[in-house]
């Protein structure tokens, strides 16, 4: 875990602990007597401590978070280190983040390549940088650098790190090893960042709070970095660095910091598939094919051009081929004049594109994306098609949204190369990517999509085939209920407030409004049996119209509406409903404890792999508050009797359909969380 080499005089201490260097109990007993070790020895004049493999370090071992404490501590190794009587070195690749970064700030000096990033992200995991960082950075820095880079968690490159004080010296990754050890011979003093003053008025807390209160919204971790950041201008790092401890546990022991920490794990677990043979190897993807060129197809070609994969985009018509790449360039230019692209990067990207008429240019590709609009019959008849055009071992996928994968498989003769792949709207920015394995979707193929997500930047998750997969489906007891609410007497903005101020990014209402509330409803616009159909009828389709569940004005704020107040009105008329009141605990049981049961359903019969899977569906496809880290985590937090009662409670307004996961009510008796 911990290596030493001597260079000379020069003591060189190895962080060796794969993959990411985290600082778990091993590490910090072996740093600590190194560095006891160096200053006990005459024969070494000066320390430089660098991380094996690709980085410095990842920080502290997030693992052993929530568990009884093993010294030495993180904070008491820091200070072990700033304390030595020789200069040390921090010697910088790849990143420093968090407690890496600390170590690094204990040092008295700290020599990085330039692409190295430098960071905080603790305030990610609900946390605040609990060894010194809080106490140790602003008084390197000053406190504006060090406020924005705790309290936002981003990293900067060295290269800013040079400009603002944090790394003394620059050196390409080649010749890093051997410009520390020298720059570290060369030093005569020790130089301890925590003997610094630093200053600032209070003005400058409050002013950093207002200008970030939307950012900072309902979490406690970036309120206490200010706090702890604060603590550094007004006590000596001793005290400074005991502030920082309460906080630090005050975060550690909440209920936030343990939601958000498992989101971290969360996401990492889903990467990993169930049930796959060993040595499962991807397939290549050296092209990629999409099929249409319409908001979705557009975007997930966006994706792997981003990522420098070229891709071949196939219309129908010239005109919808033209515009569809219009956009893209459009979306592109529009990044790059935010600063976030160059260009060249623009052309780049654009470069790799090719669009076309020609159905025959897939046989190209490796891997063939149909996004086309939701028709089984048209779906199929691509599939056939397509079965005859791509070549051997080309991995051919869907980007069906609720559809049968397993249906669309059976249209060529080769379902073993069918996949779904399901990019969430708009694709090029949402992170959320379902891999949807049908029955006789071959391993490698579920192995290359799953793969591929990662690289352009998704979090992907595995689901079965079912109606809606796994985020979707959820959805539709919420939506069935959150209208049946409507009826029986609640309003639209009631509906959605409840769901706002649970820290949903919008309510049901309000997302029917944003996706088009008319979605399914051509089919059949005769058909006006319910609200929604109504709404539809006077051409409500939501917020492209002006008008849905509420009416908008030109900058498309919404208000409610007399229009659909006059309709839901009707309806109770019709239906003989009396409206009564409607307590926002009934909204909560009927449209999230029942969504919380879709997603135990969604467990027993196999559609997620694993309960924390359909958390990360939720916190990247649909804005779940991520510091109640998604819903299956809320659930087994506030207890699935209580979820159960909620329910059990409603039986009688749930409607026929509705069935109770028998998964839940197991584990509600059983007191286990939920989980396959
Ligand atoms: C902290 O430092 C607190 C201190 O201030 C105070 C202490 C008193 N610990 O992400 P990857 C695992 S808080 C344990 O896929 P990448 C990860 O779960 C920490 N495990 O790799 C995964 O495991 P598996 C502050 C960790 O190359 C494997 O390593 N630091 C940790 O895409 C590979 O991870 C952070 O918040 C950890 N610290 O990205 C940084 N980090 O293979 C958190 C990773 O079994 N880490 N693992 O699924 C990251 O952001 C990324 O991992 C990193 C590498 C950018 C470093």
């Amino acid at each position: 875990m911990i290596e030493t080499r001597l260079h000379d005089d020069v003591l060189e201490i190895l962080i060796a602990n794969p993959p990411v260097n985290a600082l778990g109990t091993k590490v910090r007993q072996g740093m600590f007597k190194a560095i006891e070790d160096a200053d006990a020895n005459a024969a070494i004049k000066a320390v430089v401590i660098r991380g094996s493999g690709k980085l410095f370090s990842g920080g502290a071992d997030i693992s052993e978070f929530g568990k009884a404490p093993v010294e030495p501590w993180l904070p008491e190794v820091v200070d072990r280190i700033e304390a030595c009587s020789k200069p040390v070195v921090a010697v910088i690749h790849g990143m420093a983040l968090g407690g890496g970064l600390e170590v690094a700030l204990a040092c008295h000096y700290r020599v990085a390549t330039p692409k190295t990033k430098l960071g905080l992200p603790e305030v990610n995991l609900g946390l605040l940088p609990g060894a010194g960082g809080t106490q140790r950075l602003p008084r390197l820095v000053g406190v504006e650098a060090a406020l924005g880079m705790i309290v936002t968690g981003k990293p900067v490159p060295a290269t800013k790190g040079k400009e603002i004080g944090l790394v003394d010296l620059l050196a390409e990754e080649g010749e890093l090893a051997e410009a520390a050890i020298s720059f570290a011979r060369s030093q005569s003093e020790v130089r301890r960042t925590g003997s610094l003053r630093v200053n600032a008025t209070p003005e400058v807390f409050e002013n950093f709070k207002a200008q970030n209160a939307r950012a900072i919204g309902r979490m406690e971790a970036p309120l206490a970095c200010i706090e702890a950041v604060k603590a550094a201008t007004e006590l000596p790092l001793d005290k400074g660095q005991q502030r920082e401890r309460e906080l630090f546990m005050g975060l550690m022991m909440g209920a936030q910091s343990k939601a958000l920490r498992h989101a971290f794990f969360a996401e990492r677990t889903a990467a990993k598939i169930v049930g796959l043979p060993e040595g499962t190897q991807p397939r290549e993807i050296s092209r990629v094919g999409v099929i249409g060129a319409g908001t979705m197809g557009g975007g997930i070609s966006m994706n792997f051009l981003s990522a420098g994969i070229p891709v071949t985009i196939v219309e129908m018509a010239q005109d919808a081929l033209d515009r569809g790449t219009g956009v893209m360039r459009k979306n592109y230019e529009a990044t790059a004049a935010k600063g976030r692209m160059t260009s060249e990067q623009v052309e780049q990207a654009m470069g790799l594109l090719n669009p076309t008429l020609d159905f025959d240019a897939l046989s190209q590709c490796d891997l063939i994306i149909e996004a086309v609009y939701e028709n089984m019959d048209v779906k199929k008849d691509i599939f056939g098609r397509l079965d005859g055009v791509a070549k051997p071992g080309a991995i051919l996928a869907s980007n069906t949204s609720y559809l049968d994968i397993n249906e669309i498989a059976a249209a060529t003769n080769r379902p073993q190369d069918v996949v779904g792949m399901h990019f969430f709207s708009p694709a090029n920015v949402m992170k959320l990517l379902e891999v949807v394995r049908g029955d006789k979707t071959a391993a490698d193929v579920l192995v290359t999509a799953m793969g591929l997500g990662r690289k352009v930047g998704k979090v992907p998750v595995v689901a079965g085939v079912c109606y809606g997969f796994i985020g979707n489906r959820m959805l539709i007891p919420r939506q069935t209920q959150a209208v049946q609410l409507l009826l029986e007497g609640a309003t639209p903005a009631q509906v959605d407030k409840v769901h706002t101020d649970f820290g949903m990014p919008m309510g049901p209402f309000q997302m029917a409004d944003l996706a088009g509330v008319d979605i399914g409803w051509h089919r059949d616009p005769n058909r006006i049996e319910n609200i929604r159909d109504a709404l539809c009828a006077q051409s409500r389709w939501g917020q492209k119209t002006g008008a849905g569940f509420y009416d908008y004005d030109d900058k498309r704020k919404p208000s409610p509406s007399p229009v659909t107040q006059a309709i839901i009105d009707e309806f109770r008329a019709k239906s003989g409903v009396t409206p009564r009141e409607i307590s926002d605990e009934e909204i909560t049981a009927r449209t999230i404890y029942t969504m919380v049961n879709e997603g135990a359903l969604i467990l027993e019969e196999g559609i997620a792999q694993r309960a924390s899977d359909i958390d990360v569906v939720w916190l990247y496809g649909y804005g779940w508050p991520r510091w109640t880290g998604g819903p299956m985590f809320w659930a087994n937090e506030v207890g699935l009797q209580a979820i159960l009662d909620g329910i059990n409670k409603y039986a009688g307004q749930l409607g026929p359909d509705f069935k109770v996961s028998s998964l839940l009510q197991t584990c509600a008796a059983e007191g286990k969380p939920l989980d396959r």
